[in-house]
This record gives C-alpha cells, sequence and structure tokens, in this order.
C-alpha cells in the first residue's frame, strides 16, 4: 500500500505548500493548498501501478467544492506515457476525515475498467483503515479515461466533475541541488533551479466535489491510498 495524508480547513484561505520524501506521511498543515508529494516511494511500491507520487487537494474555483486530486506511476518518459495504463487491480482511495479522530468518515474510490474510470462516493465506508471495499450502494460516477496528447474528458455528473489520464507531472524539485545541499557543497537553491521532472508525466485521476458532500465546514484530514486487489 503506498499512502500519502494531509491536512485541510475548508475555510481558511491561506496557500502553503510542503515537500515531503519519506514513504508515509502525516502533514498538520492547514491551507487553501495543500500538497504532499513523495515521487520516491518505499521499495514495495516504488515504479510500480501503485505508486502515489503527489496527493493534491485544494478549493475549486467554485468556492463551495473542493479539488482531489491523485498522481501515480510518476517520471513517466514522453514515450513511457504513450503506453501507461492505470491498473485494474489498483483501486486509488481518497479518505476524508471530518471529526479529526484521523478515521475516514468518507471516501471516494476510483478503479479503472475497459477505458473508463469508475469513482464511488462521496460516501461513508462499512470498512476503515488499511483493508477497503467497495460498497456498491455509493453512489457511482464514471469518466472515460483521456489519451496521452488528446483534449482532456471532462466528466459531469451527481454535481462532481471527473478526471482520469496523463498529465505533465506539475511538482517542481532540483534534487540534484538538494543533493548538493545535503553533502555540504552548495548554500541553498537556485533560482529558478533546474526541474528534475521537467518533461516527464504522471497518470492523474481528479475529482471535484461540493463541500456540503464531505461534511460541509471546518477542517478535515484527508489522505490518499492505492491499494491492489487481495
Ligand atoms: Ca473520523
Ligand atoms: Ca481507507
Amino acid at each position: 500500500m503506498s499512502e500519502i495524508q494531509l491536512n485541510i480547513n475548508l475555510k481558511t484561505h491561506t496557500m502553503k505548500k510542503s515537500k515531503i520524501l519519506v514513504a508515509t506521511i502525516f502533514l498538520s498543515i492547514i491551507g487553501l493548498i495543500t500538497i504532499a508529494a513523495d515521487h520516491i516511494d518505499a521499495p514495495a511500491t516504488s515504479g510500480t501501478s501503485a505508486d502515489i507520487t503527489d496527493f493534491y487537494a485544494f478549493q475549486g474555483e467554485d468556492t463551495s467544492n473542493l479539488v482531489f486530486v491523485a498522481n501515480i506511476q510518476g517520471l513517466l518518459s514522453p514515450s513511457a506515457t504513450a503506453d501507461a495504463t492505470f491498473d485494474e487491480n489498483v483501486m486509488v482511495e481518497f479518505n476524508i476525515d471530518t471529526n479529526n479522530d484521523y478515521v475516514e468518515d468518507y471516501v471516494i474510490q476510483a478503479i479503472p475498467r475497459n477505458g473508463v474510470m469508475y469513482f464511488f462516493g462521496p460516501y461513508a465506508p462499512n470498512t476503515t483503515g488499511i483493508d477497503s471495499k467497495i460498497d456498491e450502494m455509493a453512489i457511482k460516477s464514471e469518466v472515460s479515461i483521456s489519451s496521452y496528447g488528446a483534449d482532456a474528458i471532462i466528466g459531469n455528473s451527481n454535481n462532481m466533475k471527473f478526471f482520469a489520464g496523463p498529465r505533465d507531472d506539475p511538482f517542481f524539485m532540483d534534487f540534484a541541488r538538494y543533493g548538493e545541499i545535503l553533502a555540504g557543497n552548495a548554500p541553498g537553491f537556485n533560482n529558478p533551479g533546474s526541474d528534475t521532472f521537467a518533461g516527464s508525466n504522471v497518470l492523474s485521476i481528479v475529482v471535484e466535489v461540493p463541500k456540503s458532500t464531505i461534511g460541509g465546514s471546518g477542517t478535515v484530514n484527508t489522505w490518499v491510498e492505492a491499494k491492489a486487489k487481495q
């Protein structure tokens, strides 16, 4: 299992970003936009179809909505992107905790089948924690998976919006310089630096939901998991 976790406050308008490079993380960061990333994952998941590179959660252009973005299978070259597909045995689950006990009160689950990404939720899951199940009674939505180089296909149903497909990796990090800083050979980052992820792609899953469907207001904790079918 690969997991990234972060906090987001539904009311504040502070912007804060964070970059973390460990396998499983927890961030007590409150902000309009919160970002967690671990492009280099634990050996068991690194480079696999379940390898999460980034998790973004932010208020939508429609301020009554929240947007969740999970990027997986990072560092795809253009040629690799053309061949990259979502794994039908891997479910990506967005977890949302609304009462600060770090147990998910809502989940949004995404799983691909035959070129379509299916979404379930948001709904209160019967199973929490390490295990996950898809409740067939959950609200079901879908969007065709967009092809590399083609226009993005946006699904719009159940008052939500959906996207699944390859995207340019938006993450910026100068890993070479970072290594030099850690080694004591450089005083800090260059401006603008050299983006290690320039020209590389990810497979992205995006869902925009009304805040009213995930608790409405206050602070939520949210994290994303990629889980292989057992
Ligand atoms: Ca909870
Ligand atoms: Ca879960």
